[in-house]
Formats: structure tokens, C-alpha cells, sequence
């Protein structure tokens, strides 16, 4: 297909009014670690759409720990795109703020703090209930650099990550491989195809040093935005009990805080029985000197 006739599907993507269930448009929700496109990626789709290159999303450390701030950016009449913080270490308050980010059980345009709270968060997703979105359709979109490795012992981690994100959305994550040309592109698609990902599109970001525009980048980026728009149409296809499924997440969610809370004691009570043997998650770490390495 033509780049043209790509960003005219895009760019006309609309909810038909009997079929949409109330639907207004999709929210494509970008997670990751720190550093690894995300904020570039949006600027990447907003070039591609609009055709001139400004800096929407602030992007830039090589590291990454940038973005603060979980921020909707709208690219079309019904599609926004949401940046969010990177991972530092994905422990288990990291992931329940993501999951609860993905069932549309916290509000967009709040900066992202990673508490070591529970309860605070049990809080917030209660607070939700007040007023519940069932109008954004939400795509997930985990966005993994080439450039980086994802050492064997974590891979199963990321297998339950992406399975848990299917739960609260009812959708598999469209995972996209940013700095494609840089590394062993085919062998990082493998790997996440055999993690459970269905959807696996690599792509060179545009940035603020490179902006020259090549078909490749622009058919990469309009790629995945059909695909998710394909994701969307074919489950509004059936129709779906949208405060069934919303029950079910927030049960699924609690689940998942309830055997948090539990291993925290576990780990505790046998830290207290055998002191200094066991470094935290946080420790271990820092130990090993890259934040954006650690699943
Ligand atoms: N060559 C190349 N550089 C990229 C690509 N994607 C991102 N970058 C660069 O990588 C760095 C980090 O990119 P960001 O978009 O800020 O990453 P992020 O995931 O938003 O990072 P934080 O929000 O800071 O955690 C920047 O210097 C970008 O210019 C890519 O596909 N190719
Ligand atoms: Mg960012």
C-alpha cells in the first residue's frame, strides 16, 4: 500500500455510530523502560501525520528518566497517543500503576510517581468508580529498543507482563522495536514473538538530529498505527459487555495487589529471620548498574 493512501486510513480512522458501543476514540498507551523511544516515538507520529517535525513529547536522554508525566497527545480526530514514565525496575508497584493506566482506571495528564503504596493505590482506582470511562478504547503499545538486551532469566517476566496488559485491555500490546537499523533486528523480533507478542513492527524514530524523511521510517510508524486501528475494529466487531469486562479487570487488579502485598511479607518475614541475605529489588538494581536492563 501506498504512503499516502496508509495515512489516509489513519487519519480517517472513525467509530461508526451503531457499532461503536459508546467508544470516541482509541487511546494507543505507550509503556517501556526508561530511554527507549517512547516520547520520540510520538513525535515520530505526529511528523508522519502532519508532515513537519516539532518536539510535541520532550525527548532526549540517552538513559532516559525524561518524561515524569503520563500525557495524551492527540494526532487525529480519534486518535490520542499517551506517553508515559519508563520503567525504572518493574517491581510490582511499577506494574499495577501500568495496569491500572491501561484499564482506564486512572486519569490521563497526571505526572507518574512509582509509591511503595498499596493502599494508596487500592485508593485511587476506587476513586475511578465516581466516574468510569468506558468512552476511550484503549491500545496497548510496549515500546522496546533493539539496542538493548533482554537477558533469559527475565524473559519469563515479560511473558506475565504482557499477559497481564492483555487482561486489563482485552488486547495483546503491540510491541514496537524503536532503533531498528542498529542491532540485531530479526533475533529481537523472534524473542518477543516467542514471549507471546503477536504484533511485532520495528522502527527508526525520527529525532531532533535525524528528520530527513524516508518512506521505510514513515511506512514503519503508519504500520502500527493500522494495526492497532485493526485491533480495535475487529473486537468492536463484537459486541462487548464493557461493565462486565471493567468488573472483571478490577478484579483481576486487586488480585494482582493482594499477591503483591502478600510476597512483600513473605520476603520480609524471611529477611527478618535471616538478615543482610536478601537485597531488596531496588538494591539489586542499582547493583547492576543499568536501570533500563532490569525486567
Ligand atoms: N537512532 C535512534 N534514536 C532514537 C530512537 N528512538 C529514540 N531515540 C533516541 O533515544 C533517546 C531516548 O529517546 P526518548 O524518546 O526520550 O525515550 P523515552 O522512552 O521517552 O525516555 P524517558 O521518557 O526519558 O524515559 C533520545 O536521544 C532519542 O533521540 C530510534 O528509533 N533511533
Ligand atoms: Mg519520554
Amino acid at each position: 500500500m501506498e504512503c499516502e493512501q496508509l495515512r489516509d486510513i489513519v487519519q480517517n480512522f472513525r467509530f461508526h455510530p451503531q457499532d461503536a458501543q459508546g467508544y470516541n476514540r482509541v487511546l494507543l498507551q505507550l509503556f517501556g523502560y526508561l530511554g527507549h523511544g517512547k516520547s520520540s516515538f510520538i513525535n515520530s507520529c505526529k511528523f508522519v501525520l502532519d508532515g513537519e517535525y516539532k518536539i510535541i513529547a520532550e525527548a532526549g536522554i540517552k538513559d532516559g528518566g525524561l518524561t515524569m508525566e503520563r500525557k495524551s497527545y492527540r494526532v487525529t480526530d480519534s486518535i490520542t497517543l499517551v506517553d508515559n514514565r519508563g520503567f525504572g525496575f518493574m517491581n510490582d508497584f511499577e506494574k499495577i500503576e501500568i495496569y491500572a493506566q491501561l484499564g482506564n482506571f486512572l486519569p490521563l495528564d497526571e505526572t507518574v510517581v512509582w509509591r511503595e503504596d498499596f493502599g494508596e493505590i487500592m485508593g485511587r482506582i476506587e476513586d475511578a468508580d465516581m466516574d468510569p470511562n468506558y468512552s476511550d478504547y484503549t491500545v496497548p503499545v510496549f515500546i522496546y529498543s533493539v539496542q538493548k538486551m533482554i537477558h533469559t532469566e527475565e524473559e519469563s517476566e515479560v511473558k506475565r507482563f504482557l499477559k497481564a496488559c492483555q487482561e486489563m485491555t482485552g488486547i495483546v500490546p503491540i510491541v514496537v522495536l524503536t532503533h531498528k537499523t542498529s542491532a540485531n533486528y530479526i533475533a529481537m523480533e523472534q524473542k518477543f514473538k516467542c514471549l507471546g507478542a503477536e504484533v511485532v513492527i520495528g522502527v527508526e524514530n525520527y529525532t531532533s538530529d535525524d528528520h530527513r524523511k524516508t518512506i521505510e521510517k514513515h511506512m514503519g510508524i503508519l504500520n502500527i498505527l493500522k494495526n492497532a486501528l485493526e485491533d480495535v475494529q475487529f473486537h468492536v466487531n463484537y459486541n462487548r459487555d464493557l461493565r462486565r469486562e471493567r468488573i472483571e479487570r478490577k478484579k483481576f487488579l486487586l488480585r494482582m495487589v493482594h499477591d503483591s502485598v502478600t510476597a512483600k511479607k513473605q520476603k520480609e518475614d524471611s529477611r527478618s529471620f535471616n538478615p543482610g541475605s536478601n537485597p531488596t529489588e531496588r538494591q539489586r538494581g542499582t547493583e547492576k548498574g543499568s536501570s533500563c536492563m532490569i525486567l
